[in-house]
């Protein structure tokens, strides 16, 4: 049996990538891997709790008012990153604003995190696949003062570390420090992310596509014709296979593992797109770019958009290089003509 690597091992033997940082990085990586095993017996007990202790929005057995896990979840996170002492302050896709922490000891925090505590929530009631995505950042603004708006709004190239954790069949927790990609494990029996899959590579092709076909008439005509493509019966692979989990990073960690796409794009429905920019396009980008992948908006590189807004939503195309690079193919096709 090969040496068990925790994550805290692996962090500690790779501080060397974080130039600059004595420790602060890997505290606040070790930080979010200790939220993410709470989160994770939360999400593994949803079920019980809504449907035997008691359902979400209730008053349970304890008479304590039972909350959306996407809640719990979205505290659980701000608890451990208030405490971290490294971290000035956060913005989450489940609070309308950003927060500065007031403590002396987090207003000398040198870097802001950006997350999406529980994405693809509303799966929970059907035991679909759930995931967190969260973004480091360095702060901009001045050590010891409070976290500005400012320090939220920086384009996604400007990312000191980036990644996800999946709460599926196992829970695993994958991220990059932009020295490639590594993805962990969680052995509940110890209770450590146990690096499992070492510099992921995402393949340069794949024969999977994953998008909700039921906007297909609502969205540009590149979209069709790509889908179209993927349809086609060739000798060369095609027809790919349709996959749509409707959880965003159950569907990109299976393109991560056997490669494929993922399409998101804007609608008539949702003009600026549905996904938003900080909080799932940009670490989602950045791991999928790490990966040998790509990510786009239909237009730009991902990573190059600079943010306005804290809940600023794009439309997202991320996977294999040569698939994204066909589906760009068939987008710019269409808007020639
Ligand atoms: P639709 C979940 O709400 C989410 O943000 C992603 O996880 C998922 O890929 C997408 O939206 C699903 O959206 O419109 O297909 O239900």
């Amino acid at each position: 049996m090969s040496h068990i690597i925790t994550l805290s091992d692996f962090i500690m033997e790779r501080q060397a990538e974080f130039p600059g940082s004595s420790g602060e990085l890997s505290r606040i990586l070790n930080d979010i891997s200790v939220a993410s095993k709470i989160v994770s017996r939360d999400v593994r007990r949803a079920g019980l709790v809504d449907h035997i202790l008691g359902a979400q929005g209730d008053v349970n057995i304890q008479g304590e008012e039972q909350q959306k896990l996407d809640v719990v979840a979205d505290t659980q996170f701000i608890k451990v990153f208030e405490s971290s002492g490294e971290i000035c302050g956060i913005a989450s896709e489940e609070n309308d604003d950003f927060l500065a922490f007031t403590s002396e000891r987090a207003k000398s925090g040198k870097y802001i995190v950006l997350f999406d505590p529980l994405d693809g929530s509303s799966n929970i009631d059907c035991n679909v696949s759930i995931g967190t995505i969260f973004s480091i950042y360095r702060r901009i603004s001045e050590k010891g003062t409070p976290a500005t708006l400012e320090d939220m709004l920086q384009k996604g190239t400007q990312q000191v570390a980036a990644g996800y954790v999946l709460y599926g069949s196992s829970t695993m927790l994958v991220y990059t420090t932009g020295h490639g990609v590594n993805g962990f494990t969680l052995d509940p029996s110890i209770g450590e992310f146990c690096l499992s899959h070492p510099n992921m590579r995402m393949p340069e092709t794949g024969r999977i596509y994953a998008m909700n076909e039921g906007n297909i008439h609502e969205c540009e005509q590149g979209i069709r014709d790509y889908v179209a493509f993927c349809q086609e019966v060739q000798e060369d692979g095609r027809p790919y296979s349709g996959r749509y989990i409707g959880s965003l990073v159950a569907d990109f960690h299976r393109n991560l593992i056997k490669g494929g796409i993922y399409i998101y794009p804007v609608t008539n429905q949702s003009p600026q797109g549905k996904l938003r920019l900080l909080y799932e396009c940009n670490p989602l980008a950045f791991v999928a770019e790490q990966a040998g992948g790509m990510a786009t908006n239909g237009t730009d590189r991902v990573l190059d958009i600079q943010p306005r807004q804290l809940h600023q939503r794009c439309g997202f195309f991320t996977g294999s290089k040569q698939m994204m690079e066909k589906a760009i193919d068939c987008l710019e096709k269409a808007r020639a003509k």
